[in-house]
This record gives structure tokens, sequence and C-alpha cells, in this order.
């Protein structure tokens, strides 16, 4: 009996997906998931994408946390369209909210929407909200064993960001260990180096971006 109301969940979540998906690709923008532990540098890792890239694409904005709208006002200061959705307590998205917080962007007028998921590294990973793809952000001072630990994140992702690497000179941090198990857990994902403060690596995170927006522009209208 649970397992069926469990199923009932997932398969309405994968129908709201699919709705998301499809208004995503009737406009030819780019959605993409970003996750991590809270506090990884995802906020600051936007701020510094919506500053390089607005000139050349159209971005919004999807805040996903428990409570408050900080993360929505950090952004709106970049002048970019943004939605802050507050789970109140939920560990993660689901499709339905991106569903709603769809209705307040003008799709036509966009070319990428990131949704910056709930910092957490468990849950987020396996609800598909409709994106493109989804990203991981790792930071060095949560620790070299998270992909070991928390393998779905990498596994489901198609980038990922190891964020906060100007202080790796202050840790013990095993750069080549974290890099080796994401890679045996997904031998295809695309590792970016970064320091969203100093802005080491921001701009080669940018190019592959901005990339794969014009890719999904070009399939989609
Ligand atoms: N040293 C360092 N701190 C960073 C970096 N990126 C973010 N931070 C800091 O990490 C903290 C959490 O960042 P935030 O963007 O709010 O993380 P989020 O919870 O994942 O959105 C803030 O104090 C940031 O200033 C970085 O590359 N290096
Ligand atoms: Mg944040």
């Amino acid at each position: 009996m649970e397992i069926k109301v469990l199923k009932n969940i997932m398969k309405r979540n994968e129908d709201r997906a699919a709705v998301n998906r499809n208004l995503f690709d009737r406009f030819g923008v780019l959605a993409v998931n970003m996750m991590s532990s809270p506090g990884a540098g995802k906020t600051t890792i936007l701020e510094k994408t919506v500053s390089e890239l607005q000139d050349s694409l159209k971005i919004a904005v999807i805040e996903g946390d428990l409570m408050t709208s900080r993360d929505a006002e950090r952004i709106h200061r970049y002048g970019v369209p943004v939605v802050q959705i507050n789970t109140e307590g939920g560990c993660h998205l689901d499709a339905n909210m991106v569903n709603r917080a769809l209705e307040e962007l003008d799709l036509e007028n966009l070319n990428v929407i990131i949704i910056e998921n709930v910092g957490n590294l468990v849950c987020p990973g396996a609800f598909d909200l409709g994106e493109h793809f989804k990203i991981v952000v790792g930071s060095v001072p949560e620790g070299d064993d998270k992909p070991e630990k928390y393998p779905l994140m990498f596994q489901e992702s198609k980038a990922c960001i190891l964020n906060k690497i100007d202080l790796l000179e202050y840790s013990n941090f095993n750069e080549e260990k974290f890099t080796n198990d994401v890679q045996s857990l997904n031998p295809d994902i695309k590792i970016f180096r970064m320091s969203a403060i100093s802005g080491e690596g921001l701009a080669e995170w940018c190019h592959w971006l901005k990339k794969e927006a014009l890719e999904v522009r070009k399939l989609g209208k």
C-alpha cells in the first residue's frame, strides 16, 4: 500500500516534469538544475555567472530555499528576472513548484533558466524538474569524500563545479581523489575548478554554459 502511494507521488512529479520540459523545448530555453549542500557557493556562482553572461544571454533564476527570499534578493541586484520558491521545510524542489514559478517568467524572452535547488546532497538528485540537465557543486571545505558518500548527485549530473579552490592551500582536501571519485561514478561528467570569489575558472564555465544554451535554442522555437 505504502509503495503504491510513493509511486503515485513520483509519477505525478514525472508528469509535471514532462510539462516543464515541453515548455523549455518549445521556447528554446536551456533549463539547468543546480544542486549542492548548503553553503557550497551556488548563489555566489549564479551572481558571477549572471554578471558575466547577461550581455550575451537572457538569463532568469529560480531560487529554491526552505525559508526567506535572501538568495532572490542577491540575484535581483543584477537586474535579471528571479523567482523565489519557499519549500517551507521541504528538502528539495519538485516539478510542480517549478511549474508554478514558470508562470512568473516570460519564456519567450529567455535563453537560460538556472534553478538553484534547496541545499541538500540527497533528495534533489531524485526529483526531475524537467531540466535539460543537472549540475552539482562541491566545495573544498566540505571535504573530498562527498562523491563517495553521496554518489547519486554526481551520477545524475552533466557537470560538476569544484568551488572554493582558493581554499585548497589551507586544507587537506585531496583534489586528485575528488576528481577520480567523480569520474569513476560518472565517466562523462565535465568538471570545472572554480573560485567564485576570485573568479578563477569562471570564464571556462560560462563559455560552456553559453554553448549549451545555443544548442537548445537551435532546437527550439
Ligand atoms: N573562499 C570562498 N568562499 C566562497 C566561494 N564561493 C562562495 N563562497 C562563500 O561561501 C558562503 C556560501 O555561499 P553561497 O553562495 O550563499 O552558497 P549556497 O548556499 O550554495 O548558495 C558565502 O559566505 C560565500 O561568500 C569561493 O569560491 N571561495
Ligand atoms: Mg543559495
